[in-house]
C-alpha cells in the first residue's frame, strides 16, 4: 500500500468556532523551495538576503561586486522554509575570477524554483538591465522582479518604471521595496512563499547558512577594507584565512584567527596599511568587533599585507578562495 504524507502548516488563528458549537480548522499545506536572486552590481541583492535571514551572512557594501561567492540563506517560518542563494552582481568578466563569479551566476539558476531579480530603481534602464531581463528569460524559470532603493526615489517615479519592466519581462509579480529600510519585505516574502511548491522543509529550524565560519571570518575582513579604500583597490584584494584556531573556544570563549590580505600591487599594499599601519589596524578593529559578535567569544585576530601580483588570474588561488563555489 503507497503511503502519503501531508505537510500543513496550522495557523495560530486557525481555529474558528461553528454555529452548531464544534470547532473547525483552516490548513494550509506548508511550502518548500529556493530562490535564487540575481541582478546587477550594487542593486542590494546581499542587503536584501541579510534582512530577510535577519542574519548578516553575506558582506555589502557601496563597491561594486562585493560578493563573489554564492551565498545561501535559509528563512524557515511555520508556513514553510525559502532556501535563498545570493549571488555576484552580473557584469562583463575581465579576469579569471570574474569569469568564475559569472559561472556561479549561472549555475545558481540551475534547480531553482524562483528567481528573484533585483534591480535599483534608482538609476536609469540601461543595457546592463536588458542583459539581467535576457538571463531571466533564457533561465525558462518563474521569476519576480524587485524594484529595490524606493526610499530614494520619487513616489511618481514608480508606476512608470514598474510599467518599463513589466513590457520587458513575464513577471509573476513586480514589487517595489527597500531592502535597506526593509519596506514592503513582508509583502515580497509573502509572494515569494506564494509562488514556492508545497512540500517539508529541507532544513533544521537552527539552519541559515551553508556557509562556515570560517568562510565568513575572511568575508567580514573583506568587507572592512571595502569600507576603506577606492578605486582599483575593492576589485584587487582578497583574503585568504590561513589559521581558525578554535582549540581554546570551549575553554577560554577564545578564537584565533590569522588571514592574508592580498593585493596585486606594492603601492597597494601601502594603501591598505596606511600610515604607521593605522589603517590595517582600524580593518582589524572593525572585523573583530563584527566577529566576536558572530562567534559569540573573544577573537584574536591577526592580519598581514601580501602583494600576489595577478592573483584573480591565478587558478590555485582561486581555487584557495573556493572562488566558483
Ligand atoms: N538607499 C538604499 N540603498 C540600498 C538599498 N539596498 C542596498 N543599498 C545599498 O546599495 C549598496 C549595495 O548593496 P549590496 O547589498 O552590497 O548590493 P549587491 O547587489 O549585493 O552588490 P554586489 O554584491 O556587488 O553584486 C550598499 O551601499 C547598500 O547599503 C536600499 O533599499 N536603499
Ligand atoms: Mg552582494
Amino acid at each position: 500500500m503507497r503511503q502519503y504524507r501531508i505537510f500543513i502548516n496550522v495557523h495560530e488563528n486557525c481555529f474558528q468556532n461553528l454555529p452548531s458549537g464544534g470547532r473547525s480548522c483552516i490548513l494550509t499545506p506548508m511550502k518548500s523551495g529556493s530562490a535564487v536572486i540575481i541582478g546587477r552590481p550594487n542593486s542590494g541583492k546581499s542587503t536584501l538576503l541579510n534582512a530577510i535571514v535577519g542574519q548578516k551572512i553575506s558582506i555589502v557594501s557601496d563597491k561594486p561586486q562585493t560578493t563573489r561567492h554564492r551565498v545561501l540563506g535559509v528563512v524557515t517560518e511555520a508556513r514553510g522554509q525559502i532556501v535563498f542563494l545570493d549571488t555576484p552582481g552580473i557584469h562583463k568578466p575581465a579576469y579569471a575570477m570574474n569569469r568564475r563569479m559569472i559561472q556561479t551566476v549561472y549555475d545558481g539558476l540551475h534547480d531553482v524554483d524562483l528567481v528573484i531579480l533585483m534591480t535599483d530603481a534608482s538609476i536609469a534602464f540601461g543595457s546592463g538591465e536588458n542583459y539581467a531581463l535576457e538571463m531571466v528569460k533564457r533561465s525558462g524559470l518563474p521569476a519576480i522582479l524587485l524594484l529595490n532603493k524606493i526610499d530614494i526615489i520619487a513616489k511618481r517615479r514608480l508606476l512608470p518604471i514598474m510599467q518599463r519592466y513589466g513590457a520587458a519581462g513575464d513577471f509573476l509579480e513586480i514589487i517595489p521595496v527597500s531592502a535597506l529600510k526593509g519596506e514592503n519585505l513582508d509583502v515580497a516574502l509573502d509572494k515569494i512563499f506564494e509562488h514556492l511548491p508545497e512540500g517539508e522543509p529541507l532544513h533544521g529550524e537552527e539552519y541559515f547558512t551553508d556557509r562556515t565560519e570560517r568562510f565568513l571570518a575572511g568575508e567580514f575582513v573583506r568587507e572592512k577594507i571595502l569600507e576603506r579604500v577606492r578605486e582599483e583597490l575593492p576589485y584587487a584584494c582578497a583574503v585568504l584565512i590561513r589559521r581558525f584556531d578554535e582549540s581554546r573556544r570551549e575553554t577560554k570563549k577564545i578564537v584565533r584567527i590569522e588571514a592574508d590580505i592580498l593585493v596585486e600591487k606594492r603601492s597597494q599594499q601601502g594603501i591598505v596599511l596606511g600610515a604607521g599601519a593605522s589603517q590595517l589596524k582600524s580593518i582589524g578593529i572593525a572585523a573583530r568587533h563584527d566577529l566576536e559578535k558572530l562567534l559569540d567569544c573573544k577573537v584574536f585576530l591577526g592580519l598581514q599585507v601580501q602583494t600576489s601580483p595577478d592573483w584573480r588570474n591565478d587558478e590555485s588561488v582561486l581555487d584557495e578562495l573556493e572562488l566558483g563555489l
